[in-house]
């Protein structure tokens, strides 16, 4: 059984099978959908062309979004089935430093994953997860899956909404609602990645940990330095640096099987 299995140690690929072994016990938890284990298999796969490490792109869209939370009203982090399972312990962290509540929002959403992820997060520290049963109770229009309901208290009146792990038509209804939409997601391509105003295009593996770090440094910067850091940014100018890696990444690898 998976609950037994050992990963060698020095394995070359231990790192990514215990994520996988991750993601399987959280789904036998019900905190992760049965599509999220494929979903995560083209995650990977994107990772693979970045190298599996960050980025210089990623870093900067990373501080941007750093910059976008600590500049905004009400800044509120969505929480999905692989986030509660990759990062519970640094959501919550990271929660707490932005002063940006946790809403669960799930596009297979039943009643037991909400209760089963608000527990785990809970777990993992969270004093509030907003989000779950009858307190969903807005809707966000023109989107028409389960993630349409919303919490008042949450990502209704947000203005910078937090996205990893997106399925697409959401980014763009938020973004209809005048919301400020950070996305992260390994495929550059994907309609979330082109739609959203900020795309961190790196594993939420490393890159929850590293805005915990931003966050720290740049809380201390003020409002106006984080408004410049925030104007520079440029998604579709960072989309093509992104695409630009992986191309010149393919061709050097390419170039060693010549
Ligand atoms: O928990 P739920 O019910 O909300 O369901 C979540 C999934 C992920 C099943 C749902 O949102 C879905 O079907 O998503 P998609 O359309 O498969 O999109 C997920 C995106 O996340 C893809 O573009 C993947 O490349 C990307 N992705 C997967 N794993 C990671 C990732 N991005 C960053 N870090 C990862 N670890």
């Amino acid at each position: 059984m998976i609950y037994h299995f050992k990963i060698p140690k020095n394995h070359p690929r231990a790192e990514s099978l215990k994520i996988r072994i991750k993601l399987i016990k959280a789904e036998r938890r019900n905190i992760v959908a049965k599509a999220g284990l494929i979903a995560h298999g083209r995650g990977e796969a994107f990772d693979y062309l970045i190298g599996e490490k960050t980025i210089p792109p990623a870093l900067a869209a990373t501080k941007a979004a750093i910059a976008a939370m600590l500049i905004a009203n009400r800044p509120v982090i969505s929480v999905n089935g692989n986030t509660a399972a990759l990062v519970p312990k640094e959501i919550v962290k990271l929660s707490k430093l932005l002063n940006a509540p946790l809403e669960i929002n799930l596009f297979f959403r039943t009643r037991k994953r909400e209760e089963a992820i608000k527990k785990w997060l809970l777990k993992h520290g969270a004093d509030e997860v907003l989000g779950v049963g009858e307190n969903a109770s807005m809707i966000i229009p023109e989107l028409f899956s389960e993630r349409r309901r919303v919490d008042p208290k949450g990502i209704y009146s947000a203005d910078v909404v937090l996205v990893p792990l997106e399925d697409g038509d959401r980014t763009l209804a938020l973004k209809k609602m005048g919301k400020f939409v950070i996305a992260i997601d390994l495929n550059p391509l994907s309609r979330t990645a082109q739609t959203a105003d900020i795309t961190i295009v790196d594993n939420i593996v490393r890159v929850i940990p590293n805005m915990i770090k931003i966050t720290k440094r740049m809380k201390k910067l003020p409002k106006e330095k984080l408004k410049e850091i925030l104007i520079k940014f440029d998604n579709k100018k960072n989309l093509f640096y992104v695409l630009s890696y992986m191309i010149n990444r393919l061709k050097e690898m390419a170039i060693k099987n010549e």
